[in-house]
């Protein structure tokens, strides 16, 4: 059960000093938010410090404050309250930040389905796209004015988790407060060119090798097909990409016409791979990963597999079949 805003503008109006948190490996959504907050709050005059226990992917270097975020929470005084955005876990925070002790009352503001809860206040919009949107709704609540480096913040979040409006959560209120950021001075292309025209050569190269392991799977009911891609660390280190840089290569697999799962193997270590699930929505992906001790959401889910690349795939192609078959 959620509470709305009124307990959590509350605490931030009796607040001085606050600390702002997303979750390790950070995407668009974690830092658009973690950011679009921080400088809300610094708006009011407020102290607020962003913390990212993991490094800023380079292609958000470009967003106003990155610049502040830290990565470090060694010698900082107390804080009157935590916020913690995008966040469904409290481990999910990362080690260090959980063993801080200065971190005070902890303010959830969310839209993971599965959200624990694990704050003091719980704000948690499942039907929200993103928690750009609830960071939006909460600054319009709490009557902060969304400047021009507010609004780029909270529309590369929406941008993002909607993968460009896209994606089943693309809603329109996500398209009408987008709408309302560029209206504040977001400017899409100067975003897009950023975020998603700006990427290393060897994220290509990477990509080159991956998609030459693409198989297609054909279901015994003729309707429906699998499609299979992997990365091992051998790719990684021939072409110099970074782990991040095979994130959203799942979408290519769901990509192709006729497939109704798209699944990535991605080697973690010694016979372990992290295994990203893609549905078009006639095969609930959750589903499967639950099996395997992940979970997700129904068209976007992941777990982790142990065992050798190839009884790993049969491993898990036969769990979506089974599942298709249902
Ligand atoms: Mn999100």
């Amino acid at each position: 059960m959620s509470d709305y805003f009124g307990a959590v503008i509350e605490r931030m109006r009796q607040g001085e000093r606050f600390l702002v948190v997303s979750h390790v490996n950070p995407e668009g959504d974690a830092i658009g938010s973690l950011l679009g907050l921080a400088l809300a709050l610094r708006s009011l005059g407020k102290d607020a410090v962003a913390y990212l226990e993991d490094p800023l992917p380079g292609i958000f270097e470009f967003l106003p404050g990155s610049e502040t975020i830290v990565h470090t929470l060694d010698g900082e005084a107390p804080f009157d309250a935590t916020f913690a955005v995008d966040c469904g876990q409290m481990d999910r925070l990362g080690k260090n930040f959980n063993k801080f002790e200065g971190m005070g009352p902890v303010l959830n503001l969310d839209h993971h389905t599965t959200n624990d809860n694990f704050g003091e206040l719980n704000v948690v919009f499942p039907d929200a796209s993103s928690t750009g949107e609830v960071i939006f709704d909460f600054c319009k609540e709490a009557s902060i004015e969304i400047t021009t480096d507010i609004a780029i913040n909270l529309y590369v979040a929406i941008h993002t988790d909607t993968g460009s409006f896209r994606y089943s959560c693309t809603s329109e209120a996500a398209l009408k407060k987008a709408g309302e950021l560029v209206g504040r001075g977001a400017d899409p292309w100067m975003i897009s060119t950023q975020v998603y025209e700006n990427h290393p050569a060897s994220k290509y190269k990477l990509l080159a090798r991956v998609l030459s392991t693409l198989n297609i799977i054909e279901m015994e009911d003729a309707k429906h097909l699998i499609a299979t891609l992997y990365v091992t660390d051998e790719m990684f280190e021939s072409t110099g990409a970074d782990k991040g840089h095979a994130d959203g290569f799942v979408n290519y697999a769901r990509g192709i016409e006729g497939v109704e799962a798209g699944v990535l193997f991605r080697e973690t270590g010694p016979d372990e791979y992290k295994v990203s699930f893609r549905s078009k929505g006639d095969v609930d992906v959750a589903d499967v990963a639950l099996g395997f001790g992940g979970g997700g959401h129904s068209h976007a889910a992941g777990c982790s597999v142990t065992g050798e690349l190839k009884a790993v795939m049969e491993r898990v192609v036969g769990a979506l079949k089974a599942s298709l078959a249902g």
